[in-house]
């Protein structure tokens, strides 16, 4: 057969098995319920120390890139101004409420950087691993980028949630999605996707919705949240009708595109990766340095080895604990994954498997 319609078979193949890959490792709607129950708990506990509380679920359990038993992100929002409650009193509180209300295993960490209060649940039939959960106090920002990567992923879900989901899995199988081991988080990765959507494919598969203008002219006060512009367009049913795509490249065509563009054409150690504006340089973001020199006894850390601009909070690096070991074992598999599927395999799920080995 000719080599022109053997390659057209095997990307078909591959959009076809990249479907089939994800979808049993979705989450079941027995364990949402659950975690919905659990939250409602939660919440309403909450609620006896402080009654304009609110609790809410962000991350992959609501931006529709959520796999089976991921951990559940919650944040606890206080309406009240009055409330004069510190975080990490706060944190100490529940944490206390919850260890006497629940069987819960409760751990408050009320003394860190960013204080939260860490729960698991007990394994049971409806939630064979049980759950990891982390609870939050006031992170607004986190609630307002996870309505960003929904809206993202609605506009295309087809195409957008396969490839964030199957390279959430191959990135965890292939063991670089350890932030605390120096390589990147699954927020770092999910943005990695959608800048490559929205700004290297061309003609673009998903338009940047922090550039579309609004419809009515909105103040600078609903833009601003703790001093970031949150603005983004976030009108699902208008996007819907005026947002068509001229990029018809299947997930499979998506995937290998991607992997080649982070093996040979991505500067990293020049370039920033930003969903909000495009490529941009460290040097005109100021993130050159390599080596941050903590305390005296402090080891000396990375820091800008690969950057990805948080959409809302730009000065953040969401990459930041991205090593340069980190980031030698990342470009690898990024090099490993564009030789498996540029050699030509027989079977396109044989890859895929070799692929998330
Ligand atoms: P998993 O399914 O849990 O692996 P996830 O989408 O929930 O993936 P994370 O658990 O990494 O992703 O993060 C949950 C949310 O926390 C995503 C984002 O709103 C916020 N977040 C995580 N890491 C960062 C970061 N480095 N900077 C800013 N926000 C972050
Ligand atoms: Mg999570």
């Amino acid at each position: 057969m000719h080599p022109g319609v053997l390659h057209r078979r095997f990307l078909s193949d591959l959009s076809t098995s990249l479907f089939s890959f994800v979808l049993p490792l979705l989450p079941t709607s027995e364990e949402l319920s659950i975690k919905e129950e659990v939250r409602t708990l939660i919440e309403k506990l909450i609620k006896t120390i402080e009654p304009s509380a609110r609790l809410l679920s962000f991350g992959s359990s609501c931006n529709s890139f959520g796999l089976r038993n991921s951990d559940m992100d919650l944040v606890v929002l206080i309406d009240d101004p009055e409330a004069a409650l510190d975080p990490s009193t706060f944190v100490a509180m529940i944490g206390d409420l919850l260890e006497r209300e629940t069987n819960f295993d409760v751990k408050p960490l009320p003394k860190a950087r960013i204080p939260i209060i860490k729960l698991n649940l007990a394994a049971s039939p409806g939630l064979p691993f049980g759950i990891a959960c982390d609870i939050g106090i006031e992170n607004r920002l986190a609630i307002e980028n996870t309505r960003l990567l929904l809206t993202y992923a609605t506009i295309d879900p087809a195409r957008v949630r396969t490839l964030v989901l199957f390279l959430k899995v191959w990135a965890k199988r292939r063991r670089i999605n350890s932030p605390y081991r120096g390589t990147l988080s699954s927020y770092g990765i999910t943005l990695m996707v959608l800048f490559f959507l929205v700004h290297v494919k061309q003609p673009p598969v998903l338009p940047n919705l922090q550039r579309i203008a609004p419809i009515r002219p909105i103040t600078e006060e609903e833009m601003m949240l703790e001093g970031r512009n949150v603005y983004f367009f976030d009108d699902v049913e208008m996007l819907r009708q005026e947002w068509s795509s001229i990029n018809f490249e299947s997930v499979g065509e998506l995937l290998i595109d991607f992997f080649r563009y982070f093996s040979h054409d991505f500067q990293f150690n020049t370039m920033v990766l930003s969903l909000r504006a495009g490529p941009l340089t460290k040097e005109s973001k100021g993130w050159t340095n390599d080596i941050d020199v903590g305390g005296l006894n402090e080891m000396a850390r990375d820091r800008n080895r690969l950057c990805i601009e948080d959409p809302f909070e730009i000065t953040y690096n969401v990459a930041r604990t991205v090593t340069k070991d980190g980031l030698y074992t990342i470009r690898g598999e990024f090099m490993r994954a564009t030789r498996i599927l540029t050699q030509r395999p027989e079977r396109a799920v044989l890859a895929l498997a070799e692929l998330c080995r």
